[in-house]
C-alpha cells in the first residue's frame, strides 16, 4: 500500500482494499490496453530494431524501406486499435472536450474522464477518496473527498472495457428527472407529520425499557458496550470536538471540521440513553454544522453518514432541526446526478455543485457501491420534503441497472456515467460492490415489501452470486470469492462479511424452497468471518483473508493484516442473533468486545491496529467514526432485547443509521383521517 497511514484510513477504511491505484501510472493502462502509441514509444521501437543505428544516417536503402513499412504498419495498428475498441468510453475519454465529457463544469483540477490524470496531479491527500478534509487546510470547514471505496487494482484497470448497453429509454427517464424541480427549502414540508409517522410504527422504537435484557450477564455486557461508547465519545469531545475523527494517540482531530463523528453518533447516543452527550451533539448540529462549505465530498459518504445520520436522528427524536438539515444537504447532492445517464459521479463540491469522478476509478467511471447506495436515504428525503426528485434520481439508477446486460447475471463494480456501460468486469461482494446488494433487499423491506423490482433484482443477483462467487474451502468454510472477468480471486474482504447479515434478513422473502437454504448460507458466511477472527493472535479479523496457497480464512499479505475498528462481522452477529437466537452469536460478539478492549483501547480512545497477527500491537491512531455509528451500535443491539429498534419497523442504512419502514397505506389512511377531521 502506497498511502500514508492517515490518508489511507480515509481511502480504505470503509473502502476496504488499499491496492495500488491505477493513477499511479495513469497513462500506462491507457497506452497498453487502448493501443495508443506515444512519440516516446515509437522512438523506443526504433532504437530496438536489430542492426539499425539510432541515427538514420547510416542506413542502407533496403533497411530504410523495411523500416518505413514497419513504421506505417505500426501507425495503422495504433489507429486501428483505437477505432475497433469494443466500447466507446475510451474514445470519449481521449477525444471529447472537457465540457462534453463533463456536463458539470468543474473547478481546477477536478475532473471529467479526461481529468482522471489531472485529479492525480493534486496532492494525494486531496484525491484520497475517503478523506473528509479541507482543501484549504485543517482550519476551514470544507468537506473534502470522503470515499468509501478502495483503490482499484492495477490488474483491473488493465482489463478491457466491456459490457452491456444501457437501454434507449435512459434518455427519457433522465430528461424526466432533470425536469423535476429542485426543492424549495420551505415547500410542502408540512405535509409530513411526525405524529402520523409514529402512529404507523408497529412498536415503540426503543422498546418497553430501552431494550434492557432480562438476564444479568447480558445486561452487564450491554453496560460494558455503553461504557465503551461513552469513553470513545468523551475523548472525541475532549480532544477533537468538531473535527471529523479523533486521533487517540496524538490526542487531536483528524483533518476536516464537519464533525463526522458527531453526526454518526447522534442515534447511537440516543438509543443508549446517553442524553447529555446526545444534547451536546444536537447543539453542535444547531450551531456549527456548516452545509454551505465549498469543499469536495464523496457523494456516497455524505449520503450514508450525514444524510443517513440526520434522517435517523429525526425519525427517532422528532427534532425538526435534523429534518431541515437532512433535506438541505440532500438538495446539495443533486448536481452530482447531472450526467448523460443520470448515474451520479463520485465526488461533489457542495458549495459550487460541480462534480467529477474519482481519479482512481478507471475511465471516469462511477462505483457500483457508491451510486447503488443512495436509495434508502433518497426515498426518505422525498418522504420528508414531498419533493419527488430524490426518488426519481434513484429510480433512474435502478432502472438502468435493471435493464443493462449483466455478465452471468453479475453486476460489475465500475460503470460509465457517460455511456451507461460497464467499464470493467470486476465483481465483488466486498469493497466497491457491497452495499449495492444490501440496498436492494433493504429497499424492498423498507417499502413495506411493495418494491417488487428491488426484490426481483436482489434475488436474481443472489442467485448469480451463489452460482459464480460462493465457494467452499478444503477445510469446509463457505466464502465469497471475487470475480475478475471469469477468473476467481479466492479472497474475502472484511467488508464482505456484512453479507451474512444481509442474506439472513432476506431469507424469509426468498422462494419458499430457498428460505432455509438462505438462512444456512447466512450462518455459514458468518461462521467463516468469525473464523477469520479466531485464527488471529488478537482475535480481531484482518482486512482481507484468503483461501489459496494453503490459507484458510487468514491474511497472506502484510498489507491485508490491519483492523480499523470495522463493524461488518459484528453486524452479521447482530442480525443472526435476531434471526436465530443462537447464543453463540452473543458469545462471538463478547469475544470481539474483549479483543477491542485489550488491543484497540488506548488511553484516549480506541484505535485501529496494523497487524492482527501479532500481540505487540501497533496502533494506527484513528478512531473511525463508523466505530461509533456501527461497531458499538451493533454490539449494543446484540446485547439488547429485540424490541430495541425492532426489525418489523426499521432497516439500518449501510452506516447503521436506522430508517423506518414506509407504510404508505397507513400514512395515507392517517392522512385521510386527519383531513376528514379538519373538514
Ligand atoms: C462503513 O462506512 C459502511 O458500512 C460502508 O458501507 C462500508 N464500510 C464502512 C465501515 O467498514
Amino acid at each position: 500500500m502506497v498511502f500514508k497511514r492517515d490518508l489511507r484510513s480515509w481511502l480504505c477504511s470503509s473502502a476496504g482494499r488499499c491496492e495500488r491505484r491505477p493513477g499511479e501510472d495513469a497513462l500506462l493502462p491507457l497506452l497498453h490496453a487502448g493501443g495508443l502509441c506515444t512519440v516516446g514509444q515509437l522512438s523506443m521501437v526504433f532504437r530496438k530494431l536489430p542492426g539499425v543505428s539510432a541515427s538514420g544516417m547510416g542506413l542502407r536503402l533496403s533497411q530504410k524501406f523495411v523500416f518505413l513499412i514497419f513504421l506505417s504498419g505500426l501507425v495503422t495498428l495504433c489507429f486501428g486499435a483505437l477505432f475497433f475498441l469494443p466500447d466507446s468510453v475510451r474514445l470519449k475519454r481521449i477525444f471529447l472536450s472537457k465540457t462534453e465529457t463533463q456536463p458539470v463544469t468543474v473547478g481546477s483540477g477536478s475532473g471529467s474522464e479526461n481529468d482522471a490524470r489531472e485529479h492525480l496531479k493534486r496532492p494525494k491527500e486531496q484525491d484520497h477518496p475517503r478523506a473528509m478534509t479541507s482543501t484549504k487546510g485543517d482550519t476551514s470547514t470544507k468537506l473534502k473527498s470522503l470515499s468509501r471505496k478502495p483503490a482499484v487494482s492495477r490488474e483491473a484497470t488493465e482489463e478491457r472495457l466491456a459490457g452491456g448497453r444501457a437501454q434507449e429509454d435512459l434518455t427519457l427517464s433522465r430528461s424526466k428527472t432533470e425536469s423535476a424541480t429542485v426543492p424549495d427549502s420551505d415547500a410542502n414540508w408540512d405535509t409530513f407529520s411526525y405524529d402520523k409517522f409514529r402512529r404507523c410504527l408497529l412498536k415503540p422504537p426503543l422498546g418497553r425499557d430501552g431494550g434492557r435484557p432480562s438476564d444479568p450477564k447480558t445486561t452487564e455486557r450491554r453496560d460494558k458496550v455503553k461504557e465503551m461508547m461513552k469513553f470513545a465519545w468523551d475523548n472525541y469531545k475532549r480532544y477533537a470536538w468538531g473535527k471529523n475523527e479523533l486521533r487517540p494517540l496524538t490526542r487531536n482531530g483528524h483533518i476536516g471540521n464537519i464533525g463526522a463523528s458527531i453526526i454518526d453518533s447522534l442515534d447511537t447516543l440516543y438509543i443508549m440513553g446517553l442524553m447529555d452527550e446526545y444534547n451536546d451533539a444536537k447543539q453542535w448540529v444547531q450551531s456549527s454544522l456548516d452545509l454551505n462549505s465549498n469543499g469536495e465530498a464523496s457523494l456516497f459518504e455524505v449520503n450514508i453518514r450525514y444524510v443517513g445520520g440526520l434522517l435517523s436522528a429525526y425519525y427517532l427524536t422528532g427534532e425538526e432541526l435534523f429534518k431541515t438539515k437532512a433535506v438541505e444537504l440532500g438538495e446539495k447532492l443533486l448536481p452530482a446526478f447531472n450526467t448523460p445517464t443520470g448515474i451520479p459521479r463520485g465526488v461533489i463540491n457542495l458549495g459550487s455543485g460541480t462534480s467529477w469522478s474519482w481519479g482512481w476509478a478507471s475511465a471516469g467511471s462511477s462505483i457500483l457501491a457508491e451510486f447503488g447506495t443512495l436509495h434508502l436515504e433518497f426515498v426518505h428525503l422525498t418522504e420528508l420534503s414531498s419533493n419527488p426528485i430524490y426518488t426519481e434520481k434513484v429510480m433512474n439508477i435502478r432502472k438502468l441497472l435493471n435493464k443493462i446486460e449483466k455478465p452471468h447475471g453479475l453486476y460489475p463494480n465500475f460503470l460509465s456515467p457517460v455511456s451507461g456501460n460497464w467499464v470493467q468486469h470486476h465483481v465483488s461482494i466486498g469493497g466497491l460492490g457491497d452495499s449495492f446488494y444490501e440496498y436492494l433487499i433493504k429497499s424492498y423491506l423498507m417499502s413495506d415489501k411493495t418494491d417488487d423490482d428491488a426484490k426481483m433484482m436482489y434475488y436474481s443477483a443472489l442467485e448469480a452470486i451463489e452460482a459464480n462467487l460462493v465457494q467452499k474451502s478444503p477445510g469446509g468454510l463457505t466464502y465469497m470469492a471475487e470475480w475478475r472477468g471469469g477468473i476467481l480471486d479466492h479472497k474475502m474482504g472484511h467488508l464482505a462479511c456484512f453479507s451474512g447479515g444481509m442474506i439472513g434478513i432476506g431469507a424469509d422473502d426468498g422462494a419458499p424452497e430457498k428460505r432455509q437454504h438462505y438462512l444456512d448460507l447466512a450462518a455459514e458466511i458468518t461462521h467463516t468471518c468469525h473464523e477469520s477472527y479466531t485464527r488471529s493472535a488478537t482475535k480481531l479479523g484482518p482486512e482481507a483473508f484468503r483461501f489459496d496457497s494453503g490459507a484458510e480464512a487468514t491474511a497472506t499479505r502484510l498489507s491485508d493484516r490491519y483492523y480499523i475498528l470495522r463493524p461488518e462481522v459484528i453486524e452479521s452477529y447482530m442480525y443472526m442473533w435476531r434471526l436465530t437466537h443462537d447464543p453463540k452469536y452473543r458469545e462471538w460478539g463478547w469475544e470481539a468486545v474483549e479483543a477491542l478492549e485489550e488491543h484497540c483501547r488506548v488511553e484516549s480512545g480506541f484505535s485501529g491496529i496494523r497487524d492482527v497477527y501479532t500481540m505487540t500491537v501497533s496502533h494506527d491512531n484513528m478512531q473511525q467514526s463508523f466505530f461509533l455509528s456501527e461497531t458499538l451500535k451493533y454490539l449494543y443491539l446484540l446485547f439488547s432485547d429485540d424490541d430495541l429498534l425492532p426489525l418489523e419497523d426499521w432497516v439500518f442504512n449501510t452506516e447503521a443509521h436506522p430508517l423506518p419502514i414506509i407504510r404508505k397505506s397507513c400514512l395515507q389512511d392517517e392522512a385521510t383521517q386527519d383531513k376528514t377531521v379538519s373538514e
